[in-house]
């Protein structure tokens, strides 16, 4: 049985759980590429997925542990789940818990309402828990967008990302180029460009949105085409954050290398025709 038929046994309405997009909202992702919800997702919620989370990665802990061994033992279960097969992403593929909490319709009603369409599918989704700055294991993400590493033809496309705990200036919290959503695609992230260097013109023509923190239960979307980046962690606590991804019931799969849809028989050209990605919301 796969996991998106297990769905039944585990469905769980989260709408108590779930804020709302108001007009303002909408105004400011369209006018900045981005737009930051506080109180979206309740405490309880956020405390629900880390847990899933840690099952999932067998990352168990919050703060950099000062015992040397419980160190070695994070180090180790850090090392261990990179080498899963599809690493950070995709949990969904392995918990019904974790499907039925990303393909909760008010996320859906929040995408579609800031990216104006009747109709959205779950795409995918990616933990985000940046490693404390003393596990040597913290990272950056240099200048990216996300669309040129999504399999999607169009991008009427949104990033859902979610501060699971409170995610101070110091544990490397996003930055956006404001307005960038109106800039051409760029490069995939994450393979040793940085779009700051490879696309200087940007940084004359967009400016880069303030540091600040997102409280827990806060949550960032960005535009797909909007550029952004985020620090190392420099504290000694955990980032947990996760992000997903929203689109278009009618966005069609390109066939591009993606860890949240290879291997799963999708179709080129066709739409995410796949129990993996069900229309989560439609305003009909
Ligand atoms: O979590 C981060 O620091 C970066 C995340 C990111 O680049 C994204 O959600 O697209």
């Amino acid at each position: 049985m796969s996991v998106a038929e297990k769905l039944d046994q585990v469905y769980e309405d989260l709408s108590p759980h779930l804020g709302d997009i108001l007009p303002e909202h909408v105004e400011q992702f369209w006018r900045d590429g981005f737009v930051q919800v506080n109180n979206f997702v309740s405490e309880e919620l956020c405390d629900r997925v880390v847990q899933h989370f840690a099952d999932w990665t067998g990352l168990r802990w919050n703060t950099w542990p000062s015992d040397p061994a419980e160190q070695a033992a994070f180090v180790a279960a850090f090392e261990s789940a990179q080498t899963k097969p599809h690493w950070f992403f995709a949990i969904r593929q392995d918990d019904p818990w974790m499907f039925n909490y990303v393909t909760q319709r008010k996320f859906g009603e929040a995408a579609a309402k800031l990216l104006k369409i009747p109709a959205v599918k779950i795409l995918s989704e990616t933990l985000h828990a940046k490693m404390p700055g003393p596990s040597g294991k913290t990272r950056a993400f240099d200048w990216h967008q996300d669309f040129p590493w999504l399999p999607i033809d169009r991008c009427q496309a949104l990033q859902t990302w979610i501060a699971l705990v409170d995610v101070t200036p110091d544990m490397g919290p996003m930055q956006h180029l404001i307005g960038s959503h109106h800039s051409m695609p760029g490069i995939r992230g994450g393979l040793g460009q940085n779009g700051k260097d490879v696309f200087p013109e940007l940084f004359d023509q967009y400016k880069i949105s303030d540091l600040h923190g997102v409280p827990k239960g806060g949550v960032m979307f960005h535009h797909g085409m909007t550029w952004h980046a985020s620090a190392p962690n420099q504290t000694d606590r955990v980032r947990w954050a996760m992000s997903s991804y929203r689109m278009s019931a009618k966005t069609l799969y390109t066939g591009a290398q993606n860890e949240n849809t290879d291997g799963l028989g999708l179709v080129p050209n066709k739409t995410f025709d796949h129990p993996n990605f069900p229309t989560v919301y439609s305003a009909t």
